[in-house]
């Protein structure tokens, strides 16, 4: 490996600058990805498309943007000094203050002046006989690096904006949650549709209910949501967190979503109504994540699913008072956490104030967005502004997006036409040398994206070291190890009640995306010790070249 531009290739035969290794994004995949490679002692280069750093948490900065696992959890751990520098205010971070955190841990490890903002990389090329990645971007500059990595994240700034007629025409403004804009958006006093009702709408709703003249929120498909529970951090117990930190994040490892909500390994079906009654009463009044976990069958076994789906349910109808938003807001016809559970702070209440009105668009559909506002089936709404809370293109989306070929000039997207294809999440079959952090195929979205984030960024710098210590030139996923592979993650979640739901996790929520389970459901834990085992084995499954 070499100590300086890589060698064997000059500036001006490559057509641009030489690196070892090119990295896109700098979120908190990138950004760690980089400090491995200066620890490598190699050279590298961050792309970032956005105005600043920090990935997911740049783009989504709408209001009311939190994350639903504990801050304590939702943060890097290879640094014991980063994390007792760093204090969090609150049990579930708000965006602002997640932004706030990549920038101190940026800083502290000196990482800005690496990264390239306001540059979107276009395309990435592997040139066999050189072998290297050729990356361009659109300022129009092209670099080679022998490695390229791909820290694009799954929900980045692949936001969808559906394709309703009439946008054009409308002559408010229109905002998407995920690409919100950096100056502050004032919203006070003006009359606001938002479209969508998944964990982003979930947050903007109430967030923003206070301040606006009118919310419309135009739903299609009811979501699961459960209360956050959010509540301020006091010194004295950020102090006592802190010190256990250790075991918290040996703890985390040993789960299977990269932390630890009390789980409960009985089956629901094995306790009686009164039981289970009051098991998700207690959960219910904790907040959080934990609630899926109530019992171990609850995403394995639909009738378990229907007793936690069932108290839900009540929980709407009691809560909001006038019985046909109450209706209307149940969610039916798929199975609780099978499509992403909510974690919300006053979500449902939010319909008991007057200045917020329900459309279900399953009763009266969107027609068009007129002039003045959205025409439904049955009325129109006049609005100032429209939020679309309407997702991403997730996962695939941010990578093939790029232009990437590998061997023979072949397309990724040519290669994942009918689905991703990876081994283990980490590699594709014909791309030498470039890598995927918590892409399809890996645990990612369905665990703590931080905590999938490290243990991938980690494997890929031991990985690189490996290569750097037995000369050898280039590592790619074997194609009949990344079939058995794809083979394994289906298997896996055909087990469960997951793709029982349509859902972005099934690529469901895009026009023409293939529908395939995208993230791997085999459990942070068992995942890692797979992929140590396959290092540990020279990287089996893998074709090493010199
Ligand atoms: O997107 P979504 P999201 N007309 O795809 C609706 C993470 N996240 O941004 O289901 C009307 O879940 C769509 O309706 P339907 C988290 O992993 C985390 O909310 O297609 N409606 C749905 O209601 C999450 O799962 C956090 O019927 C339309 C909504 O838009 C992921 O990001 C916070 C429509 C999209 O929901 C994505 O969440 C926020 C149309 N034409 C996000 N098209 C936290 O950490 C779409 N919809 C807390």
């Amino acid at each position: 490996m070499t100590q300086g531009p890589a060698q064997n290739l000059s500036p001006e035969a490559a057509g641009g600058l030489a690196y070892d290794a090119v990295v896109v994004g700098a979120g908190f995949a990138g950004l760690y990805m980089l400090h491995r490679l200066r620890q490598l002692g190699l050279t590298a280069r961050v792309f970032e498309a956005g105005e600043d750093i920090g990935g997911t948490w740049y783009w989504n900065s709408y209001p009311g943007a939190r994350c639903d696992v504990e801050s304590l959890d939702y943060s890097y751990s290879f640094s014991d000094a980063l994390q007792q520098e760093w204090t969090w205010s609150e049990r579930f971070a708000t965006q602002p203050e997640i932004l706030r955190y990549i920038h101190f841990v940026a800083d502290r490890l000196n990482l800005r002046p690496q990264v390239s903002l306001r540059t979107r990389v276009t395309a990435a090329a592997y040139d066999e006989v050189a072998r290297r990645w050729r990356v361009e971007t659109d300022r129009g500059e092209a670099v080679m690096a022998r490695f390229c990595i791909m820290a694009t994240g799954c929900l980045t700034a692949a936001a969808v904006v559906p394709e309703i007629p009439g946008l054009g025409d409308f002559k408010g403004r229109w905002l998407h949650t995920g690409n919100w804009p950096k100056q502050p958006v004032d919203l006070a006093g003006r009359r606001v549709g938002v479209i969508g009702t998944g964990s982003s709408g979930i947050q903007v709703i109430p967030a923003i209910a206070p301040e606006v003249a009118q919310l419309c929120v135009f739903q299609r498909t009811p979501s699961f949501s459960v209360p956050a529970r959010n509540a301020p951090l006091d010194p004295a117990r950020m102090a006592e967190l802190k010190a256990g930190y250790a075991q918290r994040r040996a703890a985390n490892l040993q789960s299977a979503a990269g932390y630890v909500y009390d789980p409960n390994f009985q089956s629901a079906l094995e306790v009686d109504d009164a039981q289970r009654q009051a098991e998700y009463e207690a959960r219910w009044r904790k907040g959080g994540a934990g609630f899926l976990v109530a019992y171990k069958d609850l995403l394995l076994n639909q009738a378990a699913n229907d007793t936690a789906a069932g108290f839900v349910r009540a929980k709407i109808r009691a809560i909001v008072q006038d019985p046909v938003t109450a209706e209307a807001l149940v969610p039916r016809g798929f199975p609780m956490g099978a499509r992403r559970l909510c974690l919300d702070s006053d979500y449902y209440a939010s319909f008991n104030r007057a200045n917020v009105k329900l459309v279900d668009l399953l009763k009266s559909p969107i027609d068009r967005i007129v002039p003045e506002g959205i025409r439904t089936a049955d009325a129109t709404y006049a609005l100032d502004v429209i939020v679309f809370a309407t997702g991403f293109d997730a996962m695939t989306g941010p990578l093939l997006r790029i232009d990437i070929r590998g061997r023979g000039g072949l397309p990724l997207r040519r290669k994942w036409a009918r689905g991703p294809l990876t081994y283990l999440g980490l590699q594709v079959a014909g791309f030498p040398n470039l890598f995927i952090v918590a892409g399809p195929g890996s645990p990612s979205v369905l665990s703590n994206m931080v905590v999938s984030i490290e243990q991938h960024v980690d494997w890929i710098a031991q990985c690189l070291h490996y290569l750097q210590r037995n000369a050898l030139a280039s590592i790619e996923a074997a194609a009949d190890s990344e079939a058995a592979w794809v083979r394994h993650v289906n298997e896996v979640a055909g087990r469960t009640l997951y793709p029982l739901a349509s859902s972005w996790y099934t690529g469901a929520n895009v026009a023409g995306k293939p529908r395939v389970f995208t993230p791997y459901l085999g459990g942070v834990h068992k995942y890692r010790e797979r992929c140590e085992q396959v290092a540990a084995q020279g990287y089996k499954g893998f074709v090493l070249q010199r």
